[in-house]
């Protein structure tokens, strides 16, 4: 039986971990999954990827502990790299991603979001690295995410304690860029999506591309990064239809992605 579903409508992806019996736990099936579902996303008719869990109670409740549980050094390294593999693909897939996240997003549920571009939430969202309280490290990037988005101060302390905090705080550090009412999430992420949808598919991802390769790099390489994919741009019909539109009064311009 299949753990990962994806659907997509106008230009927005949404892929949904469903093993709600588990609140969405990562195993190995729903790892692989994610990896091919992304593998088969269109990048033609798709602008936008929307990831989240089954039901209201999870996003996904961290990797799965009884999978984990017997793991010896070597396997645990392997399983921690499965992941790694996967989450790295999220974060440097073209199009941009963005977690739905409907409730716990713990351990490895907290570090699938942070691979993701942002985070939009429900209010009863909670999110955590509980895994110092397993006797193991974040093994999916938290140790190495979290810091880079919340600071090196918040993610030693919600790491060392193995402290959750709810949506609220969440927004207060910069975790999530939005918390909604959990049946306006959807349908609240979906609009972002939509807004996102409607701009130049080629300059939106050459912006993906800028920004994670020049986090990544002192600012006189990161601004050639940035000057070589603005140049690119110039050699889409997008350009030309968008400034044209500009020029010309016209609203409501529609991009080709070409
Ligand atoms: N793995 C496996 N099963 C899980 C997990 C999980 N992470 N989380 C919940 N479940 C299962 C429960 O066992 C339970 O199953 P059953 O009904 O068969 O007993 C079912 O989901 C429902 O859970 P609860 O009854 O516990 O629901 P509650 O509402 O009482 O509690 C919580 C919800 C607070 C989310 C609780 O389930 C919980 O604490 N879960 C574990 C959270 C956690 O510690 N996550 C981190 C895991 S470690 C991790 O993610 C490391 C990532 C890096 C891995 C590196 C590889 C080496």
């Amino acid at each position: 039986m299949s753990v990962v579903s994806y659907k997509q409508e106008n230009f927005i992806g949404i892929i949904t971990i469903e093993r709600p019996e588990a609140l969405n736990a990562l195993n190995s099936q729903v790892l692989d999954e994610l990896n091919s579902t992304f593998a088969n996303i269109d990048l033609e008719t798709t602008r936008v990827v929307l990831l989240t869990g089954s039901g209201t109670k999870s996003f996904v409740a961290g990797a799965d502990i009884s999978e984990m549980s017997t793991l010896n050094k070597v396997e645990g390294a392997k399983f921690s790299n499965k992941g790694n593999e996967v989450f790295r693909k999220i974060e440097i897939f073209p199009l941009p991603v963005i977690a739905v996240v409907n409730g716990f997003a713990l351990g490895g549920g907290c570090e699938l979001a942070m691979s993701c571009d942002f985070r939009v939430c429900s209010e009863n969202a909670v999110f955590g690295q509980p895994e110092v309280g397993l006797g193991i490290t974040p093994g999916f990037g938290g140790t190495q995410r979290l810091a880079r988005l919340i600071g090196l101060g918040k993610a030693k302390e919600m790491i060392y304690t193995a402290n959750a905090i709810k949506a609220d705080e969440a927004l207060n550090i910069g975790l999530v860029n939005h918390v909604y009412p959990q049946e306006a999430l959807m349908e609240e992420a979906i609009k972002l999506a939509g807004k996102i949808a409607k701009n130049a598919p080629f300059a939106v991802r050459a912006c993906k591309k800028a920004i994670n390769q020049g986090i990544d790099t002192d600012m006189d390489r990161a601004i050639i990064i940035e000057e070589k994919l603005f140049g690119e741009c110039f050699a889409t019909e997008d350009q030309k239809v968008g400034m044209k539109a500009f020029l010309e009064k016209i609203k409501g311009v529609e991009f080709k992605n070409k």
